[in-house]
């Protein structure tokens, strides 16, 4: 096992080595860049084109959304940690690193409440667990929706293939937000696609050319699948044109239920992912 600080574009980071697999996380919104399993093949995507001088939330890898999720609210998209710098903190274990922030002045004048928030992963050589542990440190109660965001690397999106969504419901926010049943037993993709699946209860299973990574929600109620295809990648600043062609997001979601934090409380959640 071994710790270093590097650089990732810029970037301040942690890096983490665990039996040939690693894992980056920056300090700037406790943001995991990489997760390279002891197979050697990177999982996880990163925009060319993203922002990595902190003006901008970064396009892959996994951003975290937090207190809210996309537009569900009047906060600015996905919440206000992704653009924050992050602690470093001691983590519990030796397979871990971990990450903590904390409401402020500007937090505040955004959002009134009290939070202490810690963003933990653990590696191992074919697995990565990251943790968001969400501390009510205030004196009101609090409700958050949010994600881990996770942008998948994948050989080409024509070929992806997601299973275990089969007759959930979920809501289309590609399609006037509209609640659909899904009724194919795969998601494959051949446009745009923006889901909130609804109770997720078991893995899902992300096949590519690249490999096969089971991925599992756990405390996050909801699953996210977003491809925005061409159109709405050529919108994106901060993706190249064919940008979409290698992504995936698979999201931990907390969506359709905001989850209640009380005074003095601590709410958990995390994704597990695995590469098979
Ligand atoms: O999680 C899916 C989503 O909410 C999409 O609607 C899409 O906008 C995506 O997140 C990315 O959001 P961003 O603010 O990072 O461009």
């Amino acid at each position: 096992m071994k710790v270093e600080t590097v650089e990732f574009r810029g970037l301040e980071c942690r890096r983490l080595s665990v039996g040939g697999a690693s894992v980056t996380v920056a300090r700037f919104g406790a943001h995991v860049l990489s997760w390279v399993p002891a197979d050697g093949r990177e999982r996880l995507f990163v925009s060319e084109k993203a922002a990595t001088d902190g003006s901008a939330a970064i396009r892959g890898g996994i951003p975290v959304c937090w207190p809210q999720f996309s537009g569900l609210g009047s906060l600015p998209k996905h919440g206000l940690v992704r653009t924050r710098v992050w602690e470093p903190v001691e983590a519990e274990t030796g397979d871990s690193l971990a990450f903590a922030i904390g409401d402020d002045a500007a937090t505040r004048s955004l959002w009134p409440h009290g939070f202490a928030l810690a963003l933990t992963v653990t590696l191992a050589p074919s697995r990565l667990a990251v943790g968001l542990t969400v501390h009510n440190t205030g004196t009101d109660v609090f409700r958050f929706t949010g994600a881990l965001h996770t942008y998948f690397a994948v050989a080409d999106i024509g070929q992806v293939v997601i299973d275990g969504l089969e007759g959930r419901e979920y809501r289309d926010a590609a399609s006037g937000n509209r609640i659909v049943t899904e009724t194919h037993p795969a998601v494959r993709f051949s446009g745009e696609v923006d889901r909130v699946y609804h109770d997720v209860p078991g893995p899902l299973l992300l096949e590519d050319s690249i490999g096969r990574t089971r991925v599992t929600g756990e405390g996050f109620a909801d699953a996210v699948v977003w491809n925005p295809w061409a159109t709405l990648c050529a919108g994106l600043p901060d993706m190249a044109p064919e940008g979409y062609r290698r992504m995936v997001c698979i999201e931990a979601t907390a969506a359709r239920v905001p989850v209640e934090v009380a005074p003095g409380a601590t709410w958990s959640g995390r994704q597990v992912l695995e590469a098979l």
